[in-house]
């Protein structure tokens, strides 16, 4: 049995758990992070690809973006592709310049590993049974299991990095907090491949045959997905009939150049919506998927996580240089009120781009109608685009910024 003494003690090393530990160290806060798998088996996992011009500012504070800046690839727009045609949504023009940059979710869990190893910060890895406690006080603790023996981190505070099928929302109270769940009827297909990308920008396609979304993590590797059955198995799918229906999906110049390779990955995600209220349990707070979820169309999930992360740790800050408690007393309400527009806006663009099923058929015609008005007024493009880039922050966060 060890016990490890830190002021945070983080549950989770994904990109949420990693950035948050990357901060504190910065702000001179030890911190301590236990994670359930591996360091190879996170970084296997295949995830976001696009970042909020929000986040990459993060990551430059924490120091890691070197990275992100000499390979990342920034876009100023992206496609709608229906009925047979491209049409682009310039997000520069109608955001004042804003812009996404395309930089894979594994390079970015990569470069905060590096940085946190090169900091000599203690990470545990396959720490199993990791159990929360005491979060209600003021000396919380978490336990896990390790070479056979029971170990103990004391701690002033835990942050819940732990994801969606984490132990750190399972170990609050069930009369203590309340969620909301949206389960859409149907997954992702996505295909990670040695290709060059067959557009420079985004693809997001409505199709009859359902969404399909062109993507990529570099100039010489893509990410592609297509929308299949909730109950699709990924056995189901060779690598032939997925670029086979990928085309279909595509408009026919545009599948025409497609070109194709073999699949490096190939999974299939589930969509849904998802959000736990609140967010802060005493001394645990919540962060990332571990407290909210959104369907992958609108690109949020990461940056949804990078912004909790944020607001944590400057009230984290905040408490142990100026002893105040009130960045983490309106640590909640201030992400939970951007965390539901983003949400809102994942679940209409996810709404408007997906084929639903045991529809009348009346659900195409309006998507179509939506798709035609957003492509034709600067007003609709330009609410889709602020979105998209991720709309700006509020509160203590901006005030310190
Ligand atoms: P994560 O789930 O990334 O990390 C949580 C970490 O906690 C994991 O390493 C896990 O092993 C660990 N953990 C879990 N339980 C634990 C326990 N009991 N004890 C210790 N550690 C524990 N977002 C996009 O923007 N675009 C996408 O295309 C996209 N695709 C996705 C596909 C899938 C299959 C999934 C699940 C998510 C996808 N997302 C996407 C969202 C994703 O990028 C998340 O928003 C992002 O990983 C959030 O980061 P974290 O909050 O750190 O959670
Ligand atoms: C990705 O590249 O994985 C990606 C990009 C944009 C999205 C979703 C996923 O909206």
């Amino acid at each position: 049995m060890t016990i490890h003494r830190t002021q945070v003690a983080i549950v989770g090393a994904g990109p949420a758990g990693l950035l948050l530990g990357q901060l504190l160290h910065r702000y001179g806060i030890d911190n301590l992070i236990v994670e359930r798998q591996g360091a190879d088996y996170v970084l296997g996992r295949i995830r976001a690809g696009v970042l909020e011009q929000t986040t990459v500012d993060l990551l430059d504070e924490a120091g890691v973006s070197r990275r992100l800046h000499a390979e990342g690839l920034v876009h100023d727009g992206y496609e709608l592709c229906f009925g047979g045609a491209r049409h682009r949504i310039d997000l520069a023009a109608l955001t004042g310049g804003k812009h996404v940059t395309v930089y894979g979710q594994t390079e970015v869990t990569r470069d905060l590993m590096e940085a946190r190893a090169a900091a000599g910060l203690p990470t545990v890895y396959e720490a199993k049974n990791v159990a929360l406690h005491d979060f209600d006080g003021t000396a919380p603790r978490i336990t896990y299991e390790r070479d056979g023996a029971t170990h103990t981190v004391e701690a002033d505070f835990i942050a819940g990095c732990d994801g969606y099928h984490g132990a750190s929302r399972a170990s609050v109270p069930e009369g203590a907090i309340r969620t909301y769940e949206k389960i859409y009827p149907f997954g992702w297909l996505g295909i990670l491949a040695d290709t060059p990308p067959v557009s420079h920008e985004l693809i997001y396609t409505n199709h009859d045959r359902g969404f399909a979304l062109c993507s990529m993590r570099s100039p010489t590797r893509t990410r592609y997905y297509v929308q299949c059955p909730l109950d699709d198995k990924v056995e189901n799918w060779s690598d032939a009939a997925f670029w086979d229906e990928l085309r279909r999906r595509l408009d026919p110049a545009t599948a025409e150049s497609l070109v194709t390779g073999p699949s490096i990955e190939k999974s299939i995600a589930p969509l849904r919506s998802f959000v736990a209220e609140p967010m802060r349990f005493g001394r645990l707070f919540l962060a990332g998927d571990a407290a909210h979820i959104v369907p992958p169309t609108g690109a949020k999930g990461l940056n949804l996580a990078a912004s909790d992360v944020r607001h944590l740790a400057y009230a984290l800050r905040e408490f142990y240089g100026e002893r105040s408690a009130a960045g983490i007393d309106r640590y909640s309400e201030v992400c939970l009120r951007r965390i539901w527009k983003a949400e809102r806006f994942s679940w209409w663009f996810t709404s408007l781009m997906h084929k639903f099923p045991d529809d009348s058929g009346i659900t195409a015609k309006l998507q179509r109608a939506e798709l035609d008005y957003l492509v034709g007024s600067r007003a609709a493009a330009t609410t889709m685009a602020e979105n998209y880039v991720g709309l700006p922050f509020e509160g203590a966060a901006a005030a310190v910024a």
